[in-house]
């Protein structure tokens, strides 16, 4: 059957940004493939709810997509920039559907999350992860220094972490070394990346721990928070990261939490926070991210439908992910 191209966002079915659906088996180098992470296993001290969130994410794409179809010529043009954008014919996208979770046990959906990432990344293609609570960048990050070993003996990577908290805690008490709290200090742990190239951004509030402040004043770790872009801006604060985490390394973990942006915006989070950035940041963020190639896996993480009625903050997250992921859905086009 012959079926028109459907345009409704609510027709179809709700890939990310309407992208084929393939298999994780057959990715193609250079293709962004984007896989979900439906967990809330991870999450200790606060609120669950993230297990929904690549749905949601996925669900609120699709009006983004289905407006850009709707423009004539496809194309739309940003007034801040005047960019022509025109959706290609063929966005080198495909979502791979959900990587598969095990909820009574973190360390086999760990294994299962560093399975996906290193079967996306040796093929040379760009994950990009639909979360789920904050501790599957941890596993993600294993399945791209593994993918990035695999196609370079040597490699090194570096990391960025953009989000009000640090992640950065050793352990919790009664909860122990694998969490969502713990992710970032995990990631330290791997031989392949050093302190120097791990970056935060966007931290606010009270956020390090004793031992943690120790680290940062001792490895002089950088650490940028939501004040300090008020005073920079935020292109430059993201620029300085990646520049940070790339210096010497051949590839770039990026994590993004969705609680970087304060509760104003964006209430769908387990952890309500109060100093965080806007939603336009957020936005130039993922613009700013867009431009750089050493970004060799992303994640989306801690979005919490259940908390947000209005659904506002799974629209931010698929934004946010359609602007970093501009390169891979639209041809720039000159329209004088
Ligand atoms: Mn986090």
């Amino acid at each position: 059957m012959n079926r028109p191209e459907f345009v409704a966002p609510h027709t179809g079915i709700p890939s990310f940004y309407k992208a084929p659906i393939g298999d994780i088996g057959t990715v193609e180098e250079g293709q962004a493939v984007v896989a979900g992470v439906p967990m809330d296993h991870g999450v200790v001290l606060t609120r669950t709810g993230t297990r929904y969130g690549p749905r949601a994410i996925r669900e609120a794409s699709l009006f983004y997509r289905a407006v850009q179809e709707a423009g004539s010529e496809k194309t739309s043009v940003n007034v801040r920039t005047n960019v022509a954008y025109r959706l290609k014919d063929k966005p080198n996208l495909t979502d791979v559907g959900d990587l598969m979770i095990y909820p009574q046990d973190i360390h086999k959906t760990s294994e299962s999350i560093s399975d996906g990432v290193f079967t996306i990344v040796k093929e040379g293609a760009l994950p990009v992860l639909l979360g789920g609570d904050h501790y599957l960048t941890y596993p993600a990050f294993e399945g791209l220094a593994r993918g990035i070993a695999d196609r370079k003996h040597g490699a090194r990577i570096g990391h960025v972490h953009i989000d009000s908290h640090t992640d950065f805690r050793d352990s919790y008490e009664g909860f122990g070394k694998y969490n969502h709290g713990t992710s970032v200090r995990r990631i330290s742990e791997n031989s392949m990346i050093s302190y120097k190239n791990m970056a935060w951004v966007g931290l606010n509030g009270s956020v390090l721990d004793s031992d943690i402040y120790r680290i940062y004043r001792s490895n002089g770790l950088k650490m940028i928070s939501s004040d300090d872009i008020r005073v920079s801006g935020i292109r430059d604060a993201v620029k300085e990261a990646v520049e940070v985490a790339a210096d010497g390394t051949d590839a770039v973990y990026v994590s993004i939490d969705i609680d970087v942006v304060d509760a104003a915006y964006a209430p769908g989070a387990g952890v309500p926070v109060f100093e965080g950035i806007s939603s336009k940041d957020f936005l130039v963020a993922a613009e700013t991210l867009g431009e750089f190639d050493v970004i060799g896996a992303i994640d989306l993480c801690e979005v919490s439908p259940p908390f947000d009625t209005t659904g506002r903050t799974a629209y931010l997250a698929a934004n946010a992910l359609v602007t970093f992921l501009s390169p891979y859905l639209f041809d720039i086009v000159d329209l004088d």
